[in-house]
């Protein structure tokens, strides 16, 4: 059981919306380690960075015209099977398909502003908080829930 680590970004909409609280609350609930957490406005090229894989999309200026729009939340979440599992409370891409009960499902009507970010592998969830949170910024504790979630 490996403990990984994600980056998870509530993205300018939701914060325009006042969804911070509860998009936070979803992960909190669930039992994952918070390690990291800013509001942040995002520098152009920070966000082309993020999202370089997708740098031959027709989207593309547009994605990074709304990630740099306004402040975004920057979080760090460590746990086993993080990655994945906060994958699956974000529901898919297109809020439209995204399952009710998930954070886009419940949120969000358009892929556009589909309110967080979440790193779609171990390896992305390293480099994006390596990207996105400075050294000292992140916080290494041991939650006093710990022996209650885990065995
Ligand atoms: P996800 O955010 O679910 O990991 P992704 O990595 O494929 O999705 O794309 C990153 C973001 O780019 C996505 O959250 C919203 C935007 N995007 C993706 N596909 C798009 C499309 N077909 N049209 C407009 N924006 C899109
Ligand atoms: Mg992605």
């Amino acid at each position: 059981e490996q403990v990984e680590e994600t980056y998870i970004m509530v993205k300018p909409d939701a914060v325009q919306r006042g969804l911070v609280g509860e998009i936070i609350s979803r992960f909190e609930k669930k039992g994952f380690k918070l390690t990291g957490l800013k509001l942040f406005e995002c520098p152009k090229e920070l966000a082309e960075e993020h999202y370089k894989d997708l740098k031959s999309k027709s989207f593309f200026p547009k994605l990074i015209d709304y990630i740099t729009s306004g402040p975004v939340v920057c979080m760090a979440w460590e746990g086993v099977g993080v990655v994945a599992s906060a994958r699956k409370l974000i529901g898919s891409t297109d809020p439209l398909q995204a399952d009710p009960g998930t954070i886009r499902g419940d949120l969000a009507v358009q892929t556009g502003r589909n309110v967080v970010h979440g790193s779609d592998s171990p390896e992305n969830g390293k480099r994006e908080i390596a990207l996105w949170f400075k050294e000292g910024e992140l916080c290494q504790w041991t939650p006093a829930q710990a022996p209650w979630l885990r065995e």
